[in-house]
This record gives C-alpha cells, sequence and structure tokens, in this order.
C-alpha cells in the first residue's frame, strides 16, 4: 500500500515536472530544461539535496524513498535518464 501510494506520486510528480507542457511530445526538452534548473551545480545528475528541492519531492511525504527508486544504479544521483526511466515506467 505505502509503496504503491509512494509510487504513484514519484511518476505523477516526475510527469508533471517533465510533461505538463509538452504531454504528447514525449519528455526530451522539457525535461531537459527542468533537469537544468534543479541541477544546481550543473554536474549532469541530481543529487538529493537538488532533488529535494523539485516539487516532485516537496508533494512527496518520502521523498528519499522515491529517489531511491528512481536511482535504478544506486548511485546516489539520478541521471536524465533515470527519470525518464521513471516516468516511462508508469506508462507501462
Ligand atoms: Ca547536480
Ligand atoms: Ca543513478
Amino acid at each position: 500500500m505505502k509503496t504503491s501510494t509512494a509510487y504513484l506520486l514519484l511518476t505523477v510528480g516526475f510527469t508533471c515536472l517533465a510533461a505538463c507542457a509538452a504531454p504528447s511530445r514525449g519528455n526530451g526538452k522539457r525535461l531537459e530544461a527542468k533537469f537544468a534548473e534543479l541541477d544546481t551545480n550543473h554536474d549532469g545528475k541530481l543529487d538529493y539535496a537538488e532533488f529535494s528541492k523539485s516539487r516532485v519531492a516537496a508533494n512527496s511525504d518520502d521523498p528519499k524513498s522515491l529517489f531511491n527508486k528512481a536511482d535504478t544504479n544506486h548511485d546516489a544521483f539520478l541521471s536524465q535518464e533515470e527519470i525518464l526511466i521513471a516516468i516511462k515506467s508508469r506508462k507501462g
């Protein structure tokens, strides 16, 4: 129960993060822009501190677990690819 709720928040949040303005055209450019905005130290990936400033994290009661779920290679960073995977996995 708890897990699926968290997952829903993750997917809804990331979808909004990435696709609110471009719902039918994939997530590329919007995600890139949003990602760059969140990536405050410009290392090309989001660490937890950066992620925690996102709307996704703000809307979650357990942002750490969202982060860990999206971080599929467990390097403690979210790449754009990992975020895209998190978005896409909700669809299928
Ligand atoms: Ca960063
Ligand atoms: Ca990662």
